[in-house]
C-alpha cells in the first residue's frame, strides 16, 4: 500500500524542504501516477493530471462495487466490475483530458489529465 503513497509524499516533502530551484521544478511536474479513492459513493478527487504513460490508481473503499470507465476518445477504458478492497491501475498513454464515470452510479465524476 505504502508504494502507492510515495510519489505523494515524496512531492510534499519537496515543497516542504523548501523554495530552492530544485524543489520548484520537481514539485511543479506532473507525477507518473495518481491514486483515486473511491468512497461514499464518491471519488476523493475529483480531476488529477499525470504524465503520458503514467497511470491512475482507483481504489474502492466502499463496501460494495463500482465500474469505472472512460468514453473520452483517446482514453476509452472500462475497467469491469471492482470488488471492495481492490485497487486497479489504469495506464494513459495518451495527453487530452478525460472524463471518467461508474456505470454503477452515474453522478460519480471526475477527470484525467494528462500532460507530455
Ligand atoms: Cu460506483
Amino acid at each position: 500500500m505504502r508504494i502507492y503513497f510515495g510519489p505523494v509524499l515524496a512531492a510534499a516533502i519537496g515543497v516542504a524542504g523548501g523554495f530552492s530551484a530544485a524543489n520548484f521544478v520537481f514539485a511543479q511536474a506532473a507525477p507518473g501516477e495518481a491514486v483515486v479513492v473511491q468512497r461514499d459513493i464518491d471519488f476523493d478527487k475529483h480531476a488529477v493530471t499525470i504524465r503520458a504513460g503514467g497511470q491512475v490508481v482507483y481504489v474502492n473503499e466502499d463496501r460494495f462495487g463500482h465500474n469505472v470507465f472512460s468514453e473520452t476518445p483517446g482514453g476509452e477504458f472500462d475497467i469491469g466490475r471492482q470488488a471492495p478492497n481492490s485497487r486497479v491501475g489504469v495506464p494513459f498513454r495518451r495527453p487530452g483530458t478525460f472524463t471518467v464515470n461508474c456505470r454503477i452510479h452515474p453522478r460519480m465524476e471526475m477527470t484525467v489529465t494528462v500532460v507530455q
